[in-house]
């Protein structure tokens, strides 16, 4: 009997080469899938080995053929534990033989190659196996690597949108307050000035409370350090100057009273405002009220004289004609009485305007009078007006510092030292 294996890509293709080299009536003993094995295996398709056998027949001897059908021993195709054909040598005609390595006796050189060759196979299929794994190993640890790459990327991206979605939420508040300050009328330079600096502050990665609080940081620095009256040397002559009916005389009664009675300190008055009986007299009023000297000065040689007679006070408050800006002589004659006191006195400027005014005529007023002096700045009214933009836009427009705010008309309640905190707050919409 002779045994054979044929492959084939389909069972019957594999047949049929069984059938074409044994016959037709070769038997199909066994068919086997031959499924691809290690890498790029899942784009192979399977294979399929037919073992089949046929009845050997007796033949006449051909020389020809029997040396032509002769495989060379290096094709022999030689597995453990299947039968192996080997073509007989002798010229006598005698059929093939079959044996199997159950029958060492039959050859035994033979059976000795078969056992090397076996044995070689399975070091081959040792090494194919140890290398198959390690490249799976690697496959596997790249597959690994590439996994945990991949989730990287994935959470990455995750975390992507809550930067961004904080980074949204902060754009959305930095543009509120953009629109509270520029509803509370802060110039729209000042505003986006403030605004640069915050993309300084890194917006996009700090939460709401961080930057709201950088910005209100940066407002109270933009306002500066605020400046009330200095009494350390005395007399202290202090002018108020500004446009008429902003709350000159008002505000000097209201400071009178604060150091008079809560500080206990001696106050004078100076009313150099001689254009109007009526200035005077109400000045006088509040003089009387206070127990306080008040003298009016009707020139500015007049004015060291007039200190001089108070020069035992710690504070002597010179009050003056409200005047317009535009007026030229009105201008000159502020400047002259200011710039006439001694220098051996202290002395100190307070432009006072309203935060009721707008903002282009502040501007230009602020400006006029920094011809006749440099001053500290008083904003009268803050109760008429819910904007305090004006407040920073003329502090800084001028560079000058604050001090006052007054609130109303009542003497001598109406009044505080600048209060930056606060106004910081009211500023940035807070109540
Ligand atoms: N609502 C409000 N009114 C004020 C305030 N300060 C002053 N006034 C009022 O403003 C008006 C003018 O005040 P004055 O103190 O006379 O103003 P002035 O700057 O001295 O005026 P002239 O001397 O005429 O230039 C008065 O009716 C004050 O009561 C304030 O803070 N709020
Ligand atoms: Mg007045």
């Amino acid at each position: 009997m002779t045994i054979k294996k044929f492959q084939g890509r389909t069972e019957s293709e594999a047949s049929e080469k069984a059938k074409k080299e044994l016959g037709e009536n070769c038997v199909i003993m066994n068919v086997k899938e031959i499924k691809p094995k290690g890498f790029l295996s899942a784009f192979k398709s399977s294979t399929f080995e037919v073992t089949a056998a046929v009845e050997e027949k007796e033949k006449s001897f051909d020389p020809s053929t029997a040396f032509k059908n002769m495989p060379k021993a290096k094709s022999v195709n030689v597995v453990a534990n299947e039968k192996i054909e080997i073509p007989s040598f002798n010229t006598s005609p005698v059929k093939d033989r079959v044996i199997t390595p159950a029958e060492p006796k039959a050859d035994s050189a033979i059976s000795m190659f078969s056992r090397t060759k076996e044995k070689e196979e399975k070091e081959l299929e040792q090494k194919i196996s140890n290398l198959q794994s390690r490249i799976d190993d690697e496959i596997i640890k790249k597959e690994i690597e590439a996994e945990d790459k991949a989730e990287e990327q994935k959470s990455s991206e995750n975390r992507q949108p809550t930067k961004l979605k904080r980074k949204n939420e902060n754009f959305e508040f930095i543009k509120t307050l953009y629109e509270v300050l520029i509803e509370n009328e802060v110039d729209e330079k000042y505003v986006n000035q403030i605004m640069d600096e915050m993309e300084k502050v890194n917006w996009g990665g700090n939460n709401v409370d961080t930057i709201l609080s950088a910005v209100y940081q940066k407002m109270i620095l933009k306002f500066g350090q605020p400046k009330g009256i200095d009494i350390s040397k005395k007399p202290s002559i202090v002018f108020f100057i500004g446009p008429t009916g902003v709350g000159k005389t008002t505000t000097i009664a209201k400071i009178a009273s604060k150091y008079k009675i809560e500080k206990g300190k001696k106050v004078a008055f100076l009313a150099a405002d001689t254009y109007r009986i009526a200035a005077a007299e109400q000045l006088r009023t509040y003089a009387n009220i206070l127990d306080s000297p008040m003298k009016i000065v009707y020139s500015p040689e007049e004015l060291n004289g007039a200190i001089d007679e108070v020069k035992g006070y710690d504070l002597v408050l010179v009050d003056t004609a409200g005047l317009s800006h535009k007026n030229e002589t009105q201008r000159a004659d502020v400047k002259n009485l200011i710039d006439s006191v001694d220098e051996k006195y202290n002395k100190a400027v307070y432009l006072v305007i309203s935060a009721t005014t707008k903002y282009k005529d502040l501007l230009e007023i602020t400006d006029t009078y920094k011809e006749i002096s440099d001053y500290n700045l008083v904003f009268t009214k803050l109760d008429e007006t819910s904007c305090y933009g004006n407040l920073l836009n003329i502090k800084l427009h001028t560079g000058a510092a604050l001090s006052y705010v007054t609130t109303g008309q009542n003497v001598p309640d109406d009044i505080e030292v600048f209060d930056t905190q606060k106004i910081v707050k009211q500023l940035l919409g807070g109540r």
